[in-house]
């Protein structure tokens, strides 16, 4: 295996080996452990990185490349997308070895349409076995990305990987996911979902954004073109060579999974990147834009506001969630948005002067994590959009009397010297469905926590009944798939699963959370 692993492509001037010597010299042994932020706001440890960082708001925002489909077959829109190690200058004069979609981060954005299915071939020409998860599709289990579902490397015949023998359904080189999109307009994201290296995988690259379009969305008068913005925010540290600094057990992400005790709560970075750039700039005519935001970070949450200099905060008017537009538009001035949640917003930059900087900063975050990006008003502009006081209709969820009620416990394991993250005591078990749950019915879960834990539902959205003794959050409005809860807070959600019959999971999106087996299968019946 290995021989077939050495003559393997040559990516970028890195051989596979290369890669993962590389990967071997960004030991953690150079990253020292600090405080995450102002105490309460995250459960994580922050990675200082060695690297040589840029002044913030110097690197202009980049913009995800958006896919193209290279045919159609039977109406559905077919892609090809190719996993893949290369270099990226994330840090100014600095290269990045980036396990890419493509070979980029973040990976090309998908634009698709409700009603109209989709096919992508996922090649996976990685030094690791990799699984694709559609974050947020109403997708059947076999092309969901189960977490065993492994894509061996190209011309690996999967000798050795761990796992091997778990139920999982390991292909080698090439995996084809159906996507029916039989959705509603929604900002969705992919990423590596693999058993125990979800962490390490997205940390390096494995991520993309997937928007939703349909028709109700077009009919508004909302922004778009140059004035939609979408922003992939998540937290990174480096070594002094550029590559991430990832305090995995296994540099490799081969065998031995997790991150030694000192980052069991989470990894935190000390750079922020939108988009996969530091701390970057984006120059924005006097008008309204739609920002839709992904927080794409393994454990760091943000509360984010748009800072004016000697002025009000500029207000941030979300229109849309995990799972597409609200009803009607709530104004904030400030967004509370934990790991793996969408806010979809439109904020006004024509009540401000021309050479105006609007300082997106994080309030949950401390010295280099307290800033992320910056917009800066450049000219004057037409502006037609408006945002309607009705968006789209959504249908509540409201559980019958006498409908099923499910305590999930989401805690800190305490057996053993690693013990792990547990759902009601127990680790993610892929054999073992904890929940068989009818299609069509709606349910009611309770999510109780130790520290902070954002869950993520596969298959369907929910939506919030309570947080706490109240209702629903001031963030919790609309179609969710990921809800924040905080320390020691109860949370209940009412659930919903149509269509598709099979075996799923949920879990906390803290990834090391997740690597650490805080994950549950369920099955739809
Ligand atoms: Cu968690």
């Amino acid at each position: 295996m290995d021989a077939e692993r050495g003559a393997g492509p040559v990516v970028s001037g890195l051989s596979r080996r290369g890669f993962l010597g590389l990967l071997g010299g960004a030991a953690a042994g150079t990253a020292l452990v600090a405080c995450g932020g102002p105490r309460g706001w995250n459960t994580g440890q922050q990675v200082i990185g060695t690297a040589r960082l840029p002044a913030p708001f110097g690197v202009p925002l980049p913009i995800p490349p958006v896919a193209r489909p290279i045919g159609t077959e039977s109406g559905a829109d077919v892609y090809r997308v190719t996993q893949r190690v290369a270099d990226q200058e994330i840090l100014p004069g600095t290269r990045t070895p980036v396990l890419g979609y493509d070979g980029i981060f973040p990976g090309p954005t998908f634009e698709t349409r409700t009603g109209r299915p989709i096919v992508v071939h996922h090649r996976n020409e990685l030094p690791v076995p990799s699984v694709v998860h559609l974050h947020g599709g109403h997708t059947p289990a076999d092309s969901d990305g189960w977490p065993l579902d492994l894509t061996l490397p190209v011309g690996d015949r999967g000798v050795g990987w761990m796992h091997h023998g778990m139920p999982g359904d390991p292909v080698s080189g090439e995996r084809v996911h159906h996507y029916p999109m039989t959705q509603r307009a929604g900002q969705l994201w992919y990423h590596d979902h693999r058993m125990d290296f979800t962490g390490p995988a997205v940390y390096r690259g494995l991520a993309g954004m997937h928007i939703v379009r349909d028709d109700v969305e077009d009919a508004l008068p909302l922004p778009r073109g140059d004035r939609e913005l979408p922003l992939m925010i998540c937290d990174r540290s480096f070594n002094a060579d550029g590559s991430f600094a990832y305090p995995g057990l296994d540099q490799g992400m081969r065998g031995l999974p997790g991150v030694s005790d000192e980052w069991m709560e989470g990894v935190l970075g000390d750079v922020v990147l939108v988009n996969g750039a530091p701390w970057p700039m984006h120059d924005v005519d006097a008008a309204r834009y739609r920002l839709r935001v992904l927080n794409a970070s393994n454990a760091r949450r943000y509360r984010l506001a748009l800072t004016v200099p000697g002025g009000p905060d500029l207000p941030i008017v979300q229109i849309g969630s995990d799972g597409g537009l609200l009803a009607a538009p709530v104004s904030h001035s400030y967004l509370d948005i934990a790991p793996g949640e969408r806010f979809d917003v439109v904020v006004d930059f024509s009540v401000l002067p021309v050479g105006t900087a609007v300082t997106m900063t994080n309030a949950a975050g401390t010295g280099s994590a307290a800033d992320v990006m910056r917009f800066r008003v450049v000219r004057t502009a037409r502006d037609e959009s408006t945002v309607p006081a009705t968006l789209s209709e959504i249908e509540p969820l409201v559980p019958a009397a006498g409908a099923t009620v499910r305590q999930f416990d989401l805690t800190r394991g305490s057996v053993g010297k690693h013990a792990g993250w547990a759902i009601n005591g127990h680790s993610f078990d892929p054999d073992h469905s904890i929940a068989d749950i009818p299609l069509g019915e709606t349910e009611i879960w309770r999510f109780v926590t130790d520290v902070h834990h954002p869950v993520h539902v596969h298959l369907d959205a929910f939506q919030v009944l309570r947080r706490g003794a109240g209702g629903p959050g001031a963030f919790d409005g609309g179609w969710k798939d990921t809800v924040d809860l905080r320390p020691a807070e109860v949370v209940e959600v009412a659930v919903r699963f149509t269509d598709h019959p099979g075996r799923f999971v949920f879990h906390c999106h803290n990834l090391e959370h997740e690597d650490m087996a805080m994950m549950a299968t369920i099955r739809t019946v």
